[in-house]
């Protein structure tokens, strides 16, 4: 196999000595990504705006390298974006010398990584602006909530450049708006815009432009509040339950929800309600 760029980062990553979480410092992020810290929220932001916040393999792997390492005091993530786009998906630069094996490796390294965001320790609020597409908006896909600004526009051009989306975008999208839109998506290169998004699922929330990020933080605030049990099986239980058939399902919400009450954190949040310490259910 040619000693691609990519092949190179993969062997580095894969290299236990190299792997997020067994090094004794916090691992380097390369300059597509920056971070920052508010108290329980971590924010990471695409940071190559001069392309769009294309996502290389640097970048893939320093995402995998962020999500990997979280110090246990970060109890929810946004990703966020610099520039006027979100994101022009897969850099397209870096496709056209992989050979087939190359690109099946390349798509798994996307699934591997998306799959750790998706499948991680924390929820991650994403915002959303300008151009949201292909790897884009397949990135944005595994997390688990999106705010949109409403510049933001949607699009899977892989239909026109060629090529198949790569990042978990067939698996994770049609369960989001429903494969027949999907479908409209690719075979037509149409657009969605920030309204359509929000009214087929691709979005929770709809901000004007500019209010994303304030709004992002806010909601990964509330987020890290939640007991880590109620966390950890909205995230994981959740969405397993959703895909299981329906005896399987009603048993493992038992079990979820068992395991939920038994535990201390949960009592005293009853307990403070009930003796009127809490906050109630307000519409806002
Ligand atoms: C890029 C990329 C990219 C921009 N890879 N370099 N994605 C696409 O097919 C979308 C391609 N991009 C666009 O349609 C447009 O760039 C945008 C609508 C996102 C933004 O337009 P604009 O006018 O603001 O920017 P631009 O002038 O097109 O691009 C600025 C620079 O970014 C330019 O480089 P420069 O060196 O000439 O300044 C572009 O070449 C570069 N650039 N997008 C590489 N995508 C795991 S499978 C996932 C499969 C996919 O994601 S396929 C979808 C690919």
């Amino acid at each position: 196999m040619r000693l691609t760029h990519f092949t190179r980062n993969v062997m580095y990553h894969n290299n236990p000595k190299h792997r997020a979480g067994s090094m004794a410092q916090r691992p380097r992020l390369p300059k597509s990504l920056k971070t920052e810290r508010r108290g329980a929220v971590a924010i990471v932001t695409l940071a190559r705006p001069e392309k769009r916040n294309a996502l290389n393999d640097t970048t893939v792997l320093g995402l995998e390298t962020f999500f990997g390492t979280l110090p246990a005091a970060v109890k929810a993530v946004v990703l966020n974006a610099e520039g006027k786009h979100f994101s022009a998906g897969l850099d397209l630069s870096e496709l056209k010398i992989l050979s087939t094996e190359e690109g099946i490796e390349h798509s798994r390294v996307w699934h591997r990584v998306f799959h750790q965001i998706e499948f991680g320790r924390v929820p991650v609020v994403t915002v959303m602006h300008g151009a949201v597409v292909g790897g884009g908006l397949e990135l944005a896909a595994a997390t688990h909530i999106r705010i949109a600004e409403r510049s933001a526009y949607y699009a899977l051009p892989e239909g026109s450049r060629g090529i198949f989306v790569g990042g978990g975008g067939s698996v994770r999208l049609p369960r989001l708006i429903g494969t027949s839109r999907m479908m409209d998506l690719m075979l037509t290169g149409r657009t969605y815009g920030a309204e359509e998004g929000q009214a087929f699922g691709l979005s929770h929330y709809l901000v004007e432009p500019g209010e994303g990020l304030a709004r992002a933080i806010e909601i990964a605030r509330r987020i890290a509040t939640n007991s880590a049990t109620t966390n950890f099986a909205v995230m994981h239980a959740l969405p397993r339950i959703a895909e299981q058939d329906r005896a399987s399902g009603y048993v493992m919400e038992s079990l979820t929800a068992a395991i939920a009450q038994g535990n201390e954190e949960a009592k005293k949040r009853i307990k403070d309600f009930l003796e009127k310490r809490a906050a109630k259910v307000e519409r806002k």
